[in-house]
């Protein structure tokens, strides 16, 4: 049966990528984007589908209690991306971390519950459980570790986890929840690492490695983590968490090495830097629960090759990063007058 699906944050990273997911695989969905446009949002990720007659993008916050109670009401099921998403900015200032991840997730839940009938799946991250340290290799994030946010960012979204939790307990809501760990793919902000450097590099600058670098993420493409959603949301049972991951650890260095590795640069373009404050050290996932309910396993994460289609995207589209650059140029130039 087709589902009309309200989508928030989707000109984001992942959302972007969520949208082209859908409607190439659920040629009956469609889809409503609630995006309020943000540092982040960026409808150039979109550009392909804006003529599809299956999509629609309203430009608007999920603060907005009114706008989000008519397009809940006016759609089938909702998958939650919008977010502040980037850790340094929280620590230099939480507030729109708070008022977007906690009270933004508030309003939808509100709105869910006052159209009943509706599933909503929440998509969260493995960072709420705080950091696993680096002589354990075997100890693995699983559903039932308990929440250690250690950042703003995680702190405000784990806030958000547990709302979901709450509306599920008290108001049976039919909600999901994924944790996912770091994503790469198309479309990411250059703020966040990889298209950071990359974009770093291409313009001939050096990169800023925090601390030791020695520092763990586990990395999993973005469509990986698309299909993973999708599958939650058509078959999840309500109220469980899912752990998703790309099975695929790697250290920063290990992860700077590589880029420089595929863009033929030498390792003196990196330059150590202070460390993050409250620097997690490692993030890493156990995903059996997806394996044991769905037989889901990540497909498209492994390196080298799947770093090495992801670095190629961002040297082919250098005038969709290019003009984020600009922006945020300008917008920097506005706020000093
Ligand atoms: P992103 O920053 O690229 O995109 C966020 C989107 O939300 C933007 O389009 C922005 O305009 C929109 N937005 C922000 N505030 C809004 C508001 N008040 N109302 C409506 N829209 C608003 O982030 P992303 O990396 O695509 O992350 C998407 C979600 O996935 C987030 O919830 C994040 O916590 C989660 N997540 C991200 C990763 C990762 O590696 N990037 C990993 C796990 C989970
Ligand atoms: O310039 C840098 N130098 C550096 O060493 C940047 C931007 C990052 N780093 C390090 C910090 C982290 O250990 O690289 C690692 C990855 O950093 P980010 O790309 O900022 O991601 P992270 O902080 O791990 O969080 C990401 O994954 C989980 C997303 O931004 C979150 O939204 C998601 O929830």
């Amino acid at each position: 049966m087709s589902k009309k699906l309200l989508v928030t944050g989707g000109a984001g990273f992942i959302g972007s990528n969520f949208i082209h997911h859908v409607l190439e695989q659920r040629p009956e969905d469609s889809i409503v984007n609630l995006d309020l446009l943000t540092y982040s949002g960026n409808l150039d990720n979109l550009s392909d589908v804006e003529s599809d007659p299956r999509y629609r993008f309203v430009h608007g916050s999920i603060c907005d209690r009114g706008l989000v109670t008519e397009l809940v009401s006016s759609t089938d099921c909702v998958v939650h991306f919008a977010a502040e998403s980037h850790v340094d900015r929280s620590i230099d200032d939480a507030s729109a971390f708070i008022q977007t991840n906690v009270l933004g997730t508030q309003v939808l839940l509100d709105a869910v519950k006052a159209c009943g009938g509706r599933r909503m799946l929440h998509v969260s991250t493995d960072e709420v459980y705080g950091s696993l340290p680096l002589d354990q290799p075997e100890v693995k994030f699983s559903e039932h570790f308990s929440l250690s946010p250690n950042s703003p960012y995680a702190a405000s979204k784990a806030s958000s986890d547990l709302l979901v939790r709450a509306f599920r307990q008290t108001f049976g809501l039919d909600v999901v929840t994924t944790r996912c760990s770091n994503n790469f793919g198309p479309y990411q902000f250059p703020e966040k690492v990889i298209p950071c450097f990359v974009t770093r590099l291409a313009q001939g600058m050096n990169v800023p490695l925090y601390g030791d670098g020695k520092n763990v993420r586990d990395w999993i493409h973005v469509i990986d983590h698309c299909e993973a959603i999708l599958l939650v949301l058509e078959q999840g049972r309500a109220g469980e968490v899912y752990n998703v991951g790309g099975d695929n650890e790697r250290s920063n260095l290990e992860l700077t090495h590589a880029i420089l590795d595929l863009m033929d640069l030498p390792k003196q373009r990196i330059e150590l830097v202070a460390d993050r404050l409250g620097h997690d050290r490692r993030y890493a996932i156990s995903g059996t629960k997806m394996k044991e309910e769905f037989g889901w396993e990540p497909r498209r994460s492994a390196w080298p090759e799947a770093l090495r289609q992801t670095v190629d995207w961002y040297l082919n589209n250098q005038s969709w990063w290019q003009r984020i650059l600009a922006r945020a140029n300008a917008d920097r130039q506005d706020a000093r007058g």
